[in-house]
């Protein structure tokens, strides 16, 4: 029996989900594409072999053909349409962010609580890149010492929309950095600071942000969301015995006329189309066995980033350091490897 799956919001990343559904995911069946665009929904269902369509997303999630979804819709209904997928006892891997706001993230969370069970995956991919695999497994098998440093570059050629602030480099863009850097040292945030250069042409500047771990490790990111030269994305970690980098991924470098160069994707889908593939299998396995991977973000990592997003755009605006303070984290989700129920 395959495993009936509805895509909701067709935009870029939603067509790309129901790519890796009919290429990528054995067991997996592409059966309802939804999106406001009726046409947009036609011609992502008819690319993809899908056997319906529809523009009604509440819907959609109650439909008995369909065992769970993929919300890829704008932000603003990520948190509404994962409460209708838990209420509909649905499982969902939705696209970060969660929210954009901590509260609405925390009802997300009070509606899986009362239900006592995950149901929501969220796609922060950056966990299933090789590269920050690696990462992760050189700090936890102790090849670097204790981890004091994470360093972070993440640069995209130019912003998606024309109302695109430095804000939304940090509610937006920084989240995957947030959630990954917490991941890959196992920690929290105390607090944040921002700055950004001035720009002369008066496109958005790059933001950049010193965090402090509740450990006592430092976190930089620079968020830059109009590099214009390709999509990059970087880190270090710098442990006490020693480092390692996460590089620009180029299949090949070109050697001419005394000079090498190598190549930049344009965007995050050919960079981390792997890491996709990766957590939408895991997702799979997630609806089939009901048991929620060790790897993947959940409701409270959504609500983090949240927070810690809210908190960097204060800080961004207050030239300050801004503490920050989650709630206790619920029981629910304290059931990873080394974490007390
Ligand atoms: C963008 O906002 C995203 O959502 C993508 O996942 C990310 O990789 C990209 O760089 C962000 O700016």
């Amino acid at each position: 029996m395959s495993i009936q799956l509805a895509v909701i919001g067709v935009g870029i990343m939603g067509s790309d989900h129901a790519k890796i559904v009919v290429e990528d995911l054995p067991g997996a069946k592409l059966q309802v594409i939804c999106d406001m665009d009726k046409s947009k929904a036609k011609s992502v269902a008819d690319a993809h072999g899908a056997q319906d369509i529809s523009t009604d997303p509440e819907g959609v999630i109650l439909r008995g053909d369909v065992d769970a979804v993929i919300i890829s819709s704008p932000d603003f209904t990520h948190a509404p349409l994962a409460k209708a997928c838990i209420t509909a006892g649905k499982r969902v891997l939705c696209e970060k962010p969660l929210s954009d706001s901590s509260i609405e993230c925390l009802e997300v969370m009070a509606a899986e609580r009362n239900s006592s069970a995950r149901y929501v995956m969220l796609g922060f991919m950056r966990r299933f890149d090789q590269s920050y695999v690696e990462m992760k497994a050189a700090l936890d098998n102790n090849n670097l010492g204790r981890a004091l440093m994470m360093h972070n570059f993440h640069r995209n050629v130019e912003i998606p929309t024309s109302d695109f602030s430095a804000s939304m480099a940090i509610s937006n863009s920084a989240p995957h950095e947030f959630d990954v850097a917490r991941y890959v040292l196992g920690t929290e945030f105390a607090s944040i600071t921002a700055f950004k250069p001035h720009r002369t042409d008066g496109r958005v500047a790059p933001v950049i942000m010193v965090l402090e771990t509740v450990d006592d490790q430092l976190v930089t990111i620079e968020i830059n969301n109009n590099a214009t030269y390709g999509y990059d994305v970087r880190a270090e970690l710098v442990g006490e015995t020693g480092s390692i980098s996460i590089n620009n991924q180029a299949h090949t470098r070109t050697d001419i006329k005394f000079s090498s160069s190598t190549s930049y994707d344009t965007d995050w889908r050919g960079r981390f189309h792997d890491a996709y593939v990766r957590q939408n299998r895991k997702f799979l396995n997630f609806v089939k066995t009901g048991s929620f991977p060790e790897i993947a973000s959940d409701c409270w990592d959504g609500y983090c980033a949240a927070l810690v997003a809210e908190f960097g755009i204060k800080a961004l605006h207050s030239g300050a350091k801004h503490t920050i303070r989650t709630i206790p984290k619920p029981a629910l989700y304290r059931t990873r490897k080394g974490e007390m129920a």
